[in-house]
């Protein structure tokens, strides 16, 4: 299939490059490089010292006879956007392209309207560009298990059945977000499932949950080849940033009480489900949602899984209840359901002992690399 990757340059959209080019598919890949310009505003780093986009397409391509294509393009740059659509005519659509941390969307005015805009305006224009240049392809757009937030009923996805007063209607899950990249998301979503109703657009609207891993099977241990793997305030998630502390003997920081439970999945989780919203597409007009999450845990459980691995390791650390930078609800209810992909035969990753000592020893090979400074959270949701 022609597969166009919206950020391939990401955490996730570069992996997801080669996960389909090796899988003898046609990829092509668009990025505007905002996110390295964030990190250079924030004085973050990756773990590991990438190389350009260029280079590393370049080199996948030395080894592959399936080519991918790369073009730099900004999804707020409707004329150019629509002109790589004409061109590439993509069969399926992949949407990374959107700014991705919660906290740089908590900084202030500047940053929140920045996600906004990027985030709503760059889909908006997508959508438009998708009517006239390819309307028959399947947009898979990443959303997030953000959206719902954590609401006091059992999380569907996407829709809910109500009754009130005595009349039914299937109508779109309520939202409760807590931050407003979360809620440039919930935007998002809303302005997909109007543009399935009026232009009969095919989506399938990912809820992610919270990812968690270094690298793919494709990545191997080629460093050459390596994501952009985050452990600081801005992008870095939760497992990602408690095993970085790990590696480097630092106390684990759990914010607030811990008790706050989310839902997680492996980067090659995300591989798989990705794929399994390709090859089962969404029907002309119909906004599919999959929560796309593997397992659920407190902060409190991954920190005893960490503790534990660490233990096995020899690291001798604690965790540390610091003051929560933001504000979530600490003892919730949680039932989220994910049985669209169960149902189309997915099979998981456990965050096991043994996947956690593997982690931490990756990266413990590039402590040196680590901005120390970066690991402490100073955007505050309350100033
Ligand atoms: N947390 C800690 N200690 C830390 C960092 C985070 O206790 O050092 C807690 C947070 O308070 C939060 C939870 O871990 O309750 C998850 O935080 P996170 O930073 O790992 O994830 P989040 O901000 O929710 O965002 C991430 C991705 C985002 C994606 C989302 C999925 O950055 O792009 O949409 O996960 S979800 O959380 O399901 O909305």
């Amino acid at each position: 299939m022609k597969i166009l990757i919206l950020g391939g340059d990401g955490y996730l959209g570069w992996p997801t490059a080669l996960y389909f080019s090796a899988r003898d598919h046609e990829v092509y890949i668009l990025d505007n490089f905002v996110k390295k310009k964030i990190e250079l505003e924030n004085g973050i780093k990756n773990l590991i010292h990438q190389l350009p986009l260029l280079e590393r397409v370049k080199l996948w391509n030395s080894n592959h006879k399936n080519q991918i294509k790369s073009f730099t393009c900004d999804l707020l740059n409707h004329r150019l956007l629509y002109e790589l659509l004409d061109e590439i005519k993509p069969e399926v659509i992949i949407h990374y392209a959107e700014q991705p941390s919660a906290p740089y969307s908590m900084k202030g005015r500047e940053a929140c309207i920045f996600t906004q805009y990027n985030n709503v305006i760059g889909n908006l224009n997508l959508l438009f560009g998708m009517k006239k240049y390819c309307p028959d392809a399947h947009l898979i757009k990443l959303g997030t298990m953000g959206e719902y937030g954590t609401p006091n009923i059992d999380i569907e996805e996407g829709w809910l059945d109500i009754e009130h007063n005595g009349r039914k209607d299937r109508l779109l899950y309520p939202k409760k977000p807590g931050s407003f990249y979360h809620l440039s998301k919930v935007h998002d979503s809303n302005n997909i499932e109007f543009a399935c109703r009026i232009w009969d657009i095919k989506c399938t609207d990912l809820n992610q949950g919270v990812v968690y891993g270094i690298n793919t099977k494709e990545i191997g241990e080629d460093e050459r080849l390596a994501t952009s793997f985050h452990y600081d305030e801005i992008f870095g998630t939760v497992i990602n940033r408690f095993v970085t502390q790990a590696s480097l003997g630092m106390d684990l920081t759990i914010y607030g009480e811990g008790t706050q439970e989310r839902g997680y999945l492996n980067i090659n989780d995300t591989m798989k489900c990705v794929e399994l919203s390709v090859l089962n597409p969404a029907q002309k007009g119909e906004f599919r949602v999959f929560n796309q999450y593997t397992e659920t845990f407190t902060i409190n459980d991954i920190s005893n899984k960490v503790l534990q691995a660490s233990k096995d390791l020899k690291i001798n650390i604690k965790a540390k209840n610091i003051d929560n930078p933001r504000i979530e609800q600490q003892n919730h209810y949680y039932n989220p359901t994910n049985k669209s992909l169960l149902n189309l035969g997915l099979k998981h990753i456990a965050l096991d002992k043994a996947l956690l000592v593997d982690l931490i020893k990756k990266i413990k090979k590039y402590s040196n690399n680590v901005l120390k400074d970066t690991l402490n959270p100073k955007i505050k949701w309350k100033k």
